[in-house]
């Protein structure tokens, strides 16, 4: 398929509500929209990367830099046939995951569009539904995060995830516990801890939580396993894993028992299914992660969320938990067991709406053959 038109549009969409972790508090969420025309087709993508280098060394800055000097150029006008192809064409840049992870989403979307196939189904999965749970950011005390789940749980939630920070762990995960004796409940750190402080890692080895996310480093893997042989609950890692080799090789030394795959971290999805086959091999169970996307990010996660081994909840609310409008539609709507819809249209399955993404935009850039 030649490629003849992209798009980029950096836009920010204001929170339904702060959301605070272990690196900072967000208020408005900004990423870069991909737009690929090709066959008189259109595809959309999402790169994840925000405002600042918190999670990732990416920012929608950075992401804008690499994409426009190099990754497209690289593509555009240029006869693409498989995701390999566009693969092949981006190996000679460094890094860069989440910018990469964009492009691929595109290009998958024109892909299953052309095929006439959900990207789901294109990419192999076998569920209609893929269970869902909320990541809760980090509240003023522990009484109003208590309540704050509630309301989730209220809502059909049946899987809830905190952010933790030290100092704000074992009390809150306490409480939480108290509250709530059966929820299924995991913490995720973001690398706010140590080696060296892991004492109050330790100390959430006792409520039952089903994994504990990234205690460590981003860039570690052996601490991690020195850590997990400390403790009964499964380390998660998120940023520490960002290709196939590393989740191979944190398998291997045991430096965690579960991986949340999150398509745009470790480069799109192609990467993101290797992962998965991977971890089906080893026996290691896999959920898809959450940056806060859109519903063109969204939806692109409960297509790889319908795999067979995402058998662990997702970060994937409902559009509502994330935005007062989306720019895409159909908004996705939990179901009352805690599941959302597989979309079952050619593609992403989600309509983008222009007059949506026209008023998010801060800035656009085309490019053509
Ligand atoms: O570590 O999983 C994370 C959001 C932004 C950056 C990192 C993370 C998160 C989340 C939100 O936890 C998950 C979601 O999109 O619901
Ligand atoms: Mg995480």
């Amino acid at each position: 398929m030649k490629i003849d038109f992209i798009e980029l549009r950096h836009i920010r969409m204001r929170l339904v509500a702060p959301f605070e972790t272990s690196f900072g508090v967000e208020l408005d969420r900004d990423c870069v929209i991909l737009i690929l025309r090709g066959e008189g087709l259109t595809g959309w993508g999402e790169c994840v990367a925000g405002m600042s280098p918190g999670y990732s060394y990416e920012t929608t800055m950075t992401a804008w830099h690499v994409l426009t000097d190099f990754f497209v150029p690289a593509i555009v006008g240029s006869e693409i046939v498989t995701v390999e192809d566009l693969r092949d064409r981006l190996r000679v840049f460094k890094g860069h995951p989440l910018a990469r992870a964009g492009l691929e989403m595109a290009f998958w979307d024109l892909l299953a569009q052309a095929a006439g196939k959900p990207l789901a189904t294109a990419l192999g999965g076998v569920r209609k539904t893929v269970p869902v749970g909320v990541s809760v950011g980090i509240q003023k005390d522990a009484e109003l995060l208590v309540d704050t789940i509630g309301q989730f749980i209220d809502q059909g939630y049946d899987r809830i995830k905190i952010k933790i920070k030290p100092g704000r762990d074992v009390d809150d995960v306490q409480a939480v516990r108290r509250a709530f004796p059966d929820l299924k409940l995991q913490v995720d750190a973001n690398s706010a801890y140590t080696i060296e402080d892991a004492t109050s890692i330790e100390a959430l080895d006792d409520y039952d939580l089903l994994l504990i996310e990234q205690p460590l480093a981003e860039d570690d893997l052996i601490d991690h396993s020195r850590l997990q042989a400390r403790l009964k609950t499964a380390i998660c890692l998120d940023e520490s894993i960002l290709s196939v080799r590393h989740a191979r090789q944190a398998v291997e030394i045991d430096a965690c028992r579960i991986i949340n795959i999150k398509p745009g971290r470790v480069g799109g999805l192609s990467e993101a299914m290797a992962i998965h086959n991977l971890c089906l091999e080893s026996n290691i169970p896999v959920w898809c992660g959450g940056m806060l996307e859109t519903g063109i990010g969204r939806a692109s996660n409960v297509a790889i969320a319908s795999l067979p081994g995402f058998t662990l909840p997702g970060d994937i609310s409902a559009s509502d938990r994330y935005y007062v409008e989306d720019i895409a539609d159909p908004p996705f709507v939990l179901n009352p067991d805690s599941t959302l819809d597989v979309p079952t249209k050619p593609g992403l399955g989600v309509e983008v709406l222009g007059d949506r993404l026209d008023r998010v935009t801060l800035r656009r850039e085309a490019f053509r053959a």
